[in-house]
């Protein structure tokens, strides 16, 4: 690098000293520490975002956030060209960058990157990062360290947008690498105007189902998500939305709300209780790309019966299922296109939900845990759905399914204007541009559950009652060393240590419809055990049992 470019880096990188002793790693969800210690990180993590768009000569986005966790803590990550996750071969070096001891050490790494990756430094091309955090208190101050880190490589421009949900942050970097309207508001009207198209599309002999038609509450776990939910609600039709925890009536950020909460607690958050009782409800994580539905039981104690993005998923799955065998039933298109839908879970969705699945005919696929697996399997299919159980996920359509859908929309309705083959083409369509196409997002997804369970004429109770999950239990483990364990066949099976895995089966046999396995976390320090049994009774013990052979082996 030329004298310019590395002054300018040795006098910024200066100002932001690493914290002393503190070793952080670039997991499966960017940086996440105690806001305190995050300073440095982030301006590096500014840096790498222009290392990253002067590489790729696109938009990159940085996003500030720590998702579903405390509200002292804050993180950082990276969105791609494409809107998803940063690519994996440069997680290594976001490792390297955040933990350089000292401004020299950083030059140096950063030199000897940019000689192996063949980036075009000094001033030759042109970066553009987009900024956006939650609401966490300290986002600010880091989004400044993130400018600063940006402004320290030549040509290199930050523009700040504010306080953002992550999946917005993610659309807005995809739609301008796509050349396409790219601000919060396009987003704003391409969700509404894709769900109102899709309102319109309802069959009217299903329209007026009794309870369908009231309001949705949702908790927005005292973050971003449901202040955006309140813009958005304007532009809708034959909706309600009441949002509470909205971050505006003074709730702590995720504190006893929120998915993560609901779904792994099983309770209602705070500001539900037994009044809602039979309401549908929705419960959205820290920065939205969560989403979770449940409703409170009557009596007060809080509980509540969930429905997860196991569920989530398969209402999508229905849906979309039904577009394409009325698309398959028509007569007399060209091009005519099987198109191939594939589902895509990880080793946690609930047995009843992928037997579920199966049973509607649909190719199911697992990967291991974490989003960037999941969908990088769901690009690979025409249409592809993906859900985490705790409710991150989305569908993706590919470009050329997109384009065929467009093709066949304008050849039916040269032809056959107001057929069934035609409303089944224009709804795909809408879907695919009411769903995020970048990564999962939570307002995207009440949308399209919304407008779905009023095409289908279905209560959330009709929804819940697609199938029953199976009793399950999570449990974790700590263990001396949780890299020990290594895991096969999308994390079900375990191959070292040796003698485990014969030993979990041997367990599982003795329970019926026992199901298990253990692997290692990929953002905390334990060994995660999940079962699965026939009654709640059997699940605990059956995961007793087998975090007792965890702590065996490895304890
Ligand atoms: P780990 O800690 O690797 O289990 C957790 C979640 C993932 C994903 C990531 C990223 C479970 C069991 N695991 O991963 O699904 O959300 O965090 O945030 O929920
Ligand atoms: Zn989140």
């Amino acid at each position: 690098m030329n004298e310019q470019q590395q002054s300018l880096i040795l006098e910024s990188s200066s100002r932001f000293l690493p914290p002393q002793g503190v070793k952080l790693s670039y997991g499966t969800a960017g940086f996440r520490a105690d806001a305190s210690l995050l300073q440095s990180t982030v301006y590096r993590v500014g840096i790498l975002a222009a290392l990253r768009s002067l590489k790729t000569q696109s938009v990159i986005g940085v996003m500030i956030t720590a998702s579903h966790n405390k509200v002292s803590d804050n993180g950082v990550k990276i969105a791609d060209p494409n809107g998803g996750m940063l690519s994996q071969h440069w997680e290594p070096f976001a490792d390297a960058l955040a933990n350089a001891p000292s401004p020299q050490e950083l030059i140096r790494l950063i030199n000897e990157f940019v000689k192996k990756e063949g980036i075009q430094f000094d001033g030759v091309k042109h970066a553009e990062i987009l900024l956006g955090r939650d609401t966490r208190p300290s986002g600010e101050a880091l989004l400044e360290a993130a400018k600063e880190g940006v402004a320290s490589i030549v040509r290199a421009v930050a523009m700040d947008l504010g306080i953002l949900t992550t999946p917005q942050l993610h659309w807005m970097v995809r739609a301008r690498n796509k050349g396409m309207k790219a601000s919060e508001q396009d987003y704003v009207e391409q969700l509404s105007s894709s769900f109102r198209c899709l309102m319109d599309l309802i069959p009217s002999e299903r329209s007026k189902f009794d309870g369908t038609n009231d309001k949705l509450v949702v908790d927005g776990a005292n973050g971003v998500g449901g202040l955006k939910l309140k813009v958005l609600e304007k532009l809708l039709n034959g909706l309600i939305i009441e949002v509470r925890n909205s971050s505006e009536d003074g709730g702590v950020l995720n504190e006893g709300v929120g998915a993560d909460y609901v779904q792994k607690e099983k309770v209602a958050p705070h500001g539900f209780g037994s009044s809602d009782a039979g309401i549908r409800c929705a419960s959205l994580d820290g920065d939205a790309d969560r989403l979770v539905y449940f409703t409170v039981h009557p009596e007060s104690s809080g509980a509540i019966d969930l429905v997860d993005g196991d569920k989530i998923l398969s209402l999508f799955a229905l849906f979309i299922q039904e577009q394409l065998s009325i698309l398959n039933e028509k007569e007399g298109t060209k091009n005519n296109h099987q198109a191939r839908l594939g589902i895509v879970q990880t080793a946690y969705a609930n047995g009843a939900s992928t037997n579920y699945l199966k049973q509607l005919g649909l190719e199911i696929n697992l990967t291991p845990t974490g989003v960037k697996y999941l969908h990088e399997k769901a690009a690979e299919f025409d249409i592809g759905i993906y859900f985490e159980a705790n409710g991150h996920g989305t569908v993706l359509f590919s470009e050329s399914f997109v384009g065929w859908l467009e093709a066949t929309t304008n050849e039916l309705s040269a032809k056959s204007k107001g057929s069934d083959a035609e409303k089944a083409a224009l709804r795909l369509l809408a879907t695919s541009r009411l769903i995020n196409q970048a990564v999962g997002d939570a307002l995207s997804g009440v949308l399209l559950v919304e407008v779905i369970l009023q095409h289908m004429g279905w209560s959330i109770h009709r929804w819940n009652e697609l199938y029953h999950d199976l009793p399950s239990r999570q449990l974790k483990v700590k263990v001396a060393d949780r890299t020990t364990v290594i895991t096969t066949n999308a994390e079900t099976v375990v191959v070292s240590p040796p003698g485990l895995q014969e030993a979990i089966n041997n367990e599982t046999g003795k329970y019926s419809q026992g199901r298990c396995f253990v692997r290692p976390s990929g953002t905390e320090d334990v060994v995660r055990v999940y079962a699965e049994a026939s009654s709640q009774e059997a699940a605990d013990s059956l995961a007793n049992s087998v975090a007792k052979l965890v702590d065996q082996f490895l304890g």
